[in-house]
């Protein structure tokens, strides 16, 4: 086995050594700035056929290396038909890896499947390499994403409910649990816990979220003054969500070519063509194996999509993958229950595209580009009369003094009529359920709806 950072070797990303009669003058902080950490990606290739094969999956693990700052040296697929108990993959394909790793100066090994705690344990003595899955990868981008006090709490909740069932067996493997890539957030000094103090501080990151998120309730109903009819924006990570919530409102979300950009949800004001406005919600992407409990940590975040009226589901239309992304998010919006939603089909980065799809779009869907703008007027009208289609038609008269009833008709819905004699105001109008029973209530004994 050659040996690493030996000193016939000066590859690239390559640890800087620094000559012993240097080092005791420096602190780390004068230290070279540290090179990315680099990787082997393993993946397995199932005998049966998938919607995505072993290597597009690992096609995918490697963006998600990318976006957690690793550089990717190399990839290992190995065809099983099923997992190996001790190490996942056989001992000829571990001898394999750790050749491969040692060679290429790799720091970690990540694999596209699920670890079992011995296994990750058992392949880190055999491969002498930090061993991680791909939950703990996206929990470590989840981990370097998180800015609000809420990402980090709903981050640390799901890294928690990973720890957890690893923490049922064998003990000694709980030294090795902060080390994942670009480790931050509570794996590091979780190392001492044990299992009741896990437990409770479970218990108080989920009260926490729950009075978080009710804040961030409140304040988003005081903001709007009203409650407006909310649209949240679903779809597979990279989809283009944020471009277009930008688009639509002129917001300022993170927009990167990276998985898993937008971590925290954002709010804003939508107007749309007739003067009627909504709230737009861009929110946390979906993927594909999505770490086990994400739903569960993510919950306060999700509860966006659950409470909003209208889903636009953003599919990235260039996507060779495209279908099967679509089938990933619809089994979490399955799981979310809102499958039962009014949703609308969006089909993005149309520009992109050079000929017909290879699936051709359904006929009720939108195509836009949120890139050029194209099919985003249309898309407007689209949201607008989907929304008025969960709205009730209304014709009542109104006394004179409750012009407040008739503002909030024009605020939450669409006024058609607004007619005003000596003694009342008639009002036809589209309105969300509720002011339409408010309106009933307060209506003169002349009132009819149609
Ligand atoms: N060509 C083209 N690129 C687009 C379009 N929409 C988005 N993109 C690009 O796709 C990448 C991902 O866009 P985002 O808006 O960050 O995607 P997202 O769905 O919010 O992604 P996450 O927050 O990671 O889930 C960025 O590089 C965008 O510039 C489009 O219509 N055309
Ligand atoms: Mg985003």
């Amino acid at each position: 086995m050659r040996q690493r950072n030996g000193s016939q070797k000066v590859g690239k990303g390559k640890r800087h050594r620094c000559p012993s009669w240097v080092a005791p003058q420096l602190r780390w902080w004068q230290l070279p700035p540290q090179t990315p950490e680099r990787a082997v990606l393993v993946g397995v290739e199932k005998h049966q056929r998938q919607a995505m094969s072993g290597m597009e999956s690992l096609d995918e693990l490697e963006r998600l290396a990318q976006s957690a700052g690793v550089e990717v040296v190399g990839r290992v697929l190995q065809v099983l038909a099923r997992p190996q108990p001790a190490t996942f993959i056989g001992s000829g394909k571990v001898e394999e890896v750790r050749r491969y790793a040692w060679e290429n100066q790799a720091q970690v090994v990540i694999f596209d499947e699920s670890l079992a705690p011995a296994q990750q344990r058992n392949l880190e003595n055999a491969l002498g390499l930090k061993v991680i899955d791909r939950s703990q990868l996206i929990l470590d981008i989840f981990a370097q994403r998180a800015r609000s006090l809420e990402g980090k709490l709903q981050v640390e909740l799901a890294q928690l409910q990973y720890l957890l069932p690893r923490l049922t067996r064998q003990w000694q493997h709980l030294s090795r649990l902060g080390g994942g890539v670009g480790t931050r957030g509570p794996g590091e000094t979780q190392l001492e816990v044990d299992r009741r103090k896990v437990r409770e501080r479970v218990a108080v990151l989920r009260r926490r979220l729950r009075e978080v998120a009710r804040t961030r309730y409140i304040h988003r109903q005081s903001r709007a003054g009203v409650p407006l009819p909310v649209v949240a924006l679903v779809g597979y990570t990279n989809a283009g969500k944020s471009t277009l919530m930008n688009r639509l409102t002129s917001a300022q979300a993170l927009v990167a070519d990276q998985l898993f950009a937008t971590l925290d949800p954002m709010v804003r004001h939508l107007r749309l063509p007739s003067g009627m406005s909504a709230l737009v919600v861009d929110t946390v992407g979906f993927i594909h194996k999505l770490p086990h409990g994400f739903i569960d940590a993510f919950k306060s975040t999700l509860e966006e999509v659950k409470t909003a009226d209208l889903l636009l589901h953003v599919i990235d239309a260039s996507h060779p993958l495209m279908q099967h992304q679509q089938t990933v998010v619809e089994s979490v919006l399955d799981e979310l229950e809102v499958a039962h939603k009014p949703r609308i089909l969006v089909f993005n980065k149309l520009d992109l595209l050079d000929g017909p799809p290879l699936v051709p779009f359904p006929s009720t869907a939108s195509l836009v580009s949120a890139h050029t703008g194209t099919g985003l007027e249309q898309l407007l009208y689209r949201i607008e009369a989907e929304l008025l289609g969960l709205f009730q038609q209304v014709r009542v008269h109104l006394p004179l003094h409750r012009g407040d009833l008739v503002a909030r008709a024009k605020q939450l819905g669409r006024v058609v009529e607004e007619r005003y004699s000596a003694e009342s105001v008639e009002l036809c109008a589209f309105v969300p359920a509720r002011l339409a029973g408010q309106l009933r209530k307060h209506a003169l004994s002349q009132t009819f709806s149609l």
